[in-house]
């Protein structure tokens, strides 16, 4: 029940020897693990054994190093059930989604795996004779990546696998909330051949360990996941060394259903993507925008179907909706809701702590619906990250995008119609990295790229080639054969 920091291929404790324990929160009775709550010390150690292996990792082969990732995927692939199931013990979501967040970071590994034998660059003619001209991708060096505890294996994969791929070498600092399974993971790319000081995991809170990650000098780049708040933070302390920063923030997704559209299914993606995962994902539905026609029957569908949700343990096959991570997140919830209540907007469902039966000993929370909001409301711009359903209502399609757009962020979106002409309208003027035509907000596939606009990130991408881009420094090589000096721009070539 104890466990480690993993610095250059071994197993060790912080130098502090102070701990701290990891909970169910879906019965705060079961001890998941104690892990150790590592500082500065420990992170410079990481960083030291990352460097060191960055030296022969950089000059092994792409194909090499994707080989190793594909390993990775099969070992994830023969342990994807224990693995999920300490998942859901450890950050309460129900198994079905557990089992989706391992296969994502199996889908990762095959993917970053068939990406060793491209890597590509490109070969381009040069402007003068005798000259060859192509651009290659190189590694960074040390990559520090801290990662959330709502998709505790699949976003840690889409940034460590692309990481390694490119030939770069990573400290992983993983969410508190959810460090077995960073163990788990960190256990399988051992075990796959990953060679010492490749990977290095370094448990503890975000100042302990994360803060000093980002201020380090010989860590060349930061990939974050996590608050606006935070984000804006590192990309501050990281500005200072000049270290690149991929920054995947917030989020305030909405899903807007037009009166054409086909209202079943439209409730049943309502559903899925305002309370799968209890609501804690970036591109989780967080407002609902209904065309004023269908409003009124389209809410008495929805609010019979979250009624039905069914609360519990998430191990359990019967259980919808798993318990909030921790105490701190549902006290975040219940002042979201103070605050609807308090600006004016109509509660509907949930509204409160859930706390019947086995629930009593989790961080339970009803599925809440407010009616009645507009679009200024904090409740309709904050991120709450929980299972809190904000319905606005529209009059037409331009109404409908432009409530969608007003919002600091940008991360997912999606409309429901049945009109090819106004999905083609919304795909061209949604503000958003993604878009869902007949889709809940929820869903985004590893092989395209996940990021959003506004405050959402800082320009970059995760996921499909565009990752590449962050874990690679371009540089162009020029070989002129020649035999003379020649001059770009000057030396003009003349066609007899
Ligand atoms: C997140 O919301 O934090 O598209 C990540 C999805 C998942 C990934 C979500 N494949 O919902």
């Amino acid at each position: 029940m104890e466990y480690k920091n993993f610095i250059n291929g071994k197993w060790v404790g912080s130098k502090n020897k102070e701990k701290f324990e990891n909970r169910n929160p879906a019965n705060w009775d079961e001890l998941i693990g104690v892990f150790p709550k590592s500082g500065a010390e420990d992170v410079d150690d990481a960083v030291a054994a990352a460097e060191e292996a960055f030296k022969k990792w950089r000059l092994v082969p792409a194909p090499k190093r994707g080989e190793i990732l594909f390993r990775t995927g099969e070992l994830l692939r023969k342990h994807k059930e224990e693995i999920s199931r300490d998942m859901t013990r450890e950050m309460g979501k129900i198994i079905q989604e557990t089992r989706g967040d391992t296969q994502e970071g199996i889908d990762t590994a095959y993917y970053a795996a068939g990406e060793g034998r491209r890597l590509f660059g490109e070969t381009t003619p040069a402007e003068l004779p005798n000259k060859f001209a192509m651009s290659i991708r190189q590694p960074i060096g040390v990559c520090g990546i801290i990662s959330p505890w709502n998709f505790p294996m699949a976003i840690p994969t889409w940034k460590i696998f692309p990481a390694l791929l490119c030939g770069n070498t990573v400290v992983f600092k993983p969410a508190s909330d959810t460090p077995l399974t960073a163990v788990r993971l960190v256990e399988i790319l051992a075990e796959a051949g990953l060679p010492a000081g490749v990977v290095n995991l370094v448990h503890g809170t975000g100042s302990g360990v994360g803060t000093p990650l980002v201020e380090h000098p010989r860590v060349r780049l930061i990939s974050f996941t996590g608050s606006s708040d935070v984000g804006k933070q590192i990309a501050a302390s990281g500005g200072k060394t000049l270290k690149r920063i991929s920054l995947e923030l917030g989020g305030k997704n909405a899903q807007i259903v037009m009166d054409d559209a086909d209202l079943k299914l439209a409730v049943e993606g309502a559903l899925w993507g305002a309370f799968g995962t209890t609501g804690q994902r970036c591109t989780a539905t967080s407002r609902l925008i209904l065309h004023e026609k269908i409003k009124d029957d389209f809410l008495s569908m929805f609010l019979e179907r979250v009624e039905g949700l069914k609360l519990g343990n998430g191990l359990d096959s019967r259980t919808d909706v798993g318990p909030l991570v921790n105490k701190a997140q549902r006290e975040q919830i219940q002042s979201y809701v103070d605050i609807g209540l308090g600006e004016g907007a109509k509660l509907v469902a949930g509204g409160k702590a859930y706390e019947e039966g086995e629930c009593q000993k989790g961080w339970f929370y009803e599925p809440t619906v407010f009616d009645g909001v507009e679009p200024d409301m904090r409740i309709a711009q904050e991120e709450i990250f929980g299972p809190v359903l904000s319905v606005l209502k529209a009059g037409s399609l331009s109404e409908a995008i432009a409530i969608l757009n007003n919002s600091d962020y940008g991360l997912s979106s999606s409309i429901y119609t049945s009109d090819v002409n106004t999905a083609h309208v919304a795909m061209r003027d949604i503000e958003a990295g993604i878009t869902y035509i007949n889709g809940p907000t929820i869903g985004a596939e590893v092989h395209l790229p996940f990021g959003g606009v506004k405050d959402t990130g800082n320009g970059h991408r995760e996921s499909g080639t565009a990752v590449l881009d962050v874990f690679t420094e371009w540089k162009s090589i020029y070989v002129d054969y020649s035999g003379r000096l020649q001059k770009a721009q000057i030396d003009a070539v003349t066609i007899e």
